[in-house]
């Protein structure tokens, strides 16, 4: 039997594999103070998608931290 899943996309799934870990925190701590054409920008990090990863996308991790 084939169970599907609805995918939702969860604030603070940087990765998009459908939970926020530690795999989350990273990507957006790598990409940290970068914004739009930085060395080391990474679409995937600006959860909120303003054109920098800041403060702002790390509390996104937070919120959601461990959930899925
Ligand atoms: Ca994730």
């Amino acid at each position: 039997m084939e169970i599907s899943f609805t995918t939702v996309q969860l604030a603070g799934d940087a990765t998009g594999d459908g939970k926020v870990d530690t795999f989350d925190l990273s990507t957006v701590a790598r990409a940290f103070n970068t914004g739009k054409g930085d060395a080391g920008w990474n679409p995937e990090a600006d959860l909120n998608q303003v054109g920098i990863v800041d403060i702002f996308d790390l509390v996104l991790v937070a919120r959601n931290f461990e959930k899925n």
